[in-house]
């Protein structure tokens, strides 16, 4: 644990990415401002302040992702966080004894395990081909590989659900019995997985991390604002 939390600011976009690190923020019960981002139609972000621009969101990460996670924002010594895995490492690191990131090495290194595993497949891959092609094809061949390319997303979600629903025993937690970090993220898997239209009754297993999370007390209002 850090000896003194910095000021958080999370830049967030609902039911994106950044969703999980919101969650862990308000599991933990860690300060922090929220900054909501605005998509454009080539799925841009600019914060919905409007004292920011997306000028000065590409200054803090200029990649232009969420989540982007600012440590003592405007002061000195300003740090900024990208990366989901990276950015739920360093929340779970600010307060001990919960578990989130493991309890043992071996809880640990599947921790780790899931957060590659769901990043690669999931965030980086599978998603972002279904929700924003542009990204991968640009918009001159959007068009006419539009349907293959979403085709493509939805073979690779398909087969990690199985893979994951696979991976799943009787707990109803992905990892150690107990709610981690995974869990959080599968939570925003599955909510991604519906909005592609996917029915996610056809995964029961993986489909338990939905109640599970959902009993979670200190997640039941980010959860409520985010179905809002
Ligand atoms: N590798 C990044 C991926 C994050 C990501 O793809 N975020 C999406 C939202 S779900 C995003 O910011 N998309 C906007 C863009 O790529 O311009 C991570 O792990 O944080």
């Amino acid at each position: 644990m850090v000896d003194t939390i910095p000021s958080l600011t999370l830049f967030h976009h609902r039911l994106s990415s950044s969703l999980p690190a919101l969650l862990l923020l308000t599991h933990l019960n860690i300060p922090h401002t929220l900054i909501s981002v605005t998509s454009d139609p080539f799925g841009h972000y600019t914060p919905l302040d409007p004292t920011l621009s997306r000028e000065d969101f590409l200054a803090l990460n200029p990649l232009g992702q969420v989540p982007t996670l600012a440590l003592d924002y405007g002061l000195p010594g300003q740090a900024v966080i990208t990366q989901l895995p990276a950015v739920l490492h360093y929340i779970s690191s600010l307060r001990t004894g919960h578990g989130m990131l493991g309890r043992s090495p071996l809880e640990q290194a599947q921790v780790q395990e899931w957060m590659s595993y769901i990043s690669a497949t999931f965030t980086t891959t599978g998603f972002t081909y279904i929700f924003r092609p542009a990204r991968i094809i640009g918009e001159a061949q959007l068009e006419r590989v539009l349907q293959s390319v979403r085709d493509g997303g939805y073979e690779i979600v398909i087969a990690g659900l199985n893979y994951a629903e696979s991976r799943f025993d009787d707990s109803g937690f992905a990892v150690g019995g107990h709610v981690t970090v995974v869990d959080f993220l599968l939570w925003t898997v599955c909510g991604w997985a519906t909005k592609a239209r996917l029915d996610i009754d056809r995964f029961p297993k993986l489909g338990r991390v939905l109640e599970k999370v959902d009993v979670v007390e200190s997640v039941r209002v980010v959860l409520a604002d985010e179905r809002a």
